[in-house]
């Protein structure tokens, strides 16, 4: 995929901030440390594009990021993390709402994307999550990451489990590594697909 432009468009912590909906978007979803900024880095082919961090929680903010690949134009959509962030009752309450907000109140919103790793076991949070997406007409991709943390025989066995194990409403499972970049093309071909079918 050429990427002709990959650029922050703006990082916002509240919805009056969301840029105007003028472009197709995909948002990034999954729980802290599951890899989500580094895909979006994968994907634009920029190292240091959407910050990464081995320290779970980094992201707080919602992050659009204005792509241009091949003929498509539209915004990748870093979320912030759920799960077991390090951080306050609080503030992880504000982000879920922040996250809710811009889920359930977007027009422009093809797809979203729900990254889990592939040496952990599905649970309610992404279940739930995809039901949730589904009930309100947002179609989802799952993108199992860091497949390069297995061995080639190991790493068939858990695709073919967590395949296997999800029962939930979703269009695709794609196997994907940041680090290898295994499965960045067939995601950008199902993301072109996504943005380009509702037209
Ligand atoms: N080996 C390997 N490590 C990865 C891969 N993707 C991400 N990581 C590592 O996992 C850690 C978390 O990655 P991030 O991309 O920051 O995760 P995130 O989902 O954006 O995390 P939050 O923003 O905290 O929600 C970092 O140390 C990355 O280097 C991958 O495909 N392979
Ligand atoms: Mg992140």
């Amino acid at each position: 995929m050429k990427i002709k432009r990959a650029e922050l468009l703006t990082s916002c912590s509240k919805p009056s901030h969301f840029p105007a909906p003028d472009l197709p978007e995909v948002a990034f979803l999954g729980r802290s440390n599951v890899g989500k900024s580094s895909l979006l880095n994968a994907l634009v082919q920029r190292k240091k594009l959407a910050r990464t961090s081995s320290t779970p929680g980094k992201t707080r903010l919602i992050h659009f990021f204005h792509v241009e690949a091949g003929s498509d134009e539209l915004l990748l959509v870093d979320l912030p993390g759920y799960g077991w962030a390090k951080v306050s009752r609080n503030e992880r309450e504000g982000w879920q709402s922040l996250i809710e907000s811009y889920l359930e109140d977007r027009p422009v919103l093809r797809a979203a994307m729900l990254l889990q790793d592939l040496r952990r076991d599905f649970s309610e949070d992404e279940t739930l999550l995809l039901e949730w997406l589904a009930e309100r007409g947002v179609p989802s991709l799952v993108a199992l990451t860091k497949t390069d943390k297995l061995k080639p025989m190991r790493r068939k066995a858990r695709i073919a489990e967590l395949k296997k194990s999800l029962d939930a409403p979703m269009q695709a499972i794609i196997p994907t590594s940041s680090q290898t970049r295994d499965g960045i093309d067939l995601l950008w071909r199902r993301i072109h697909e996504m943005i380009t079918d509702a037209d």
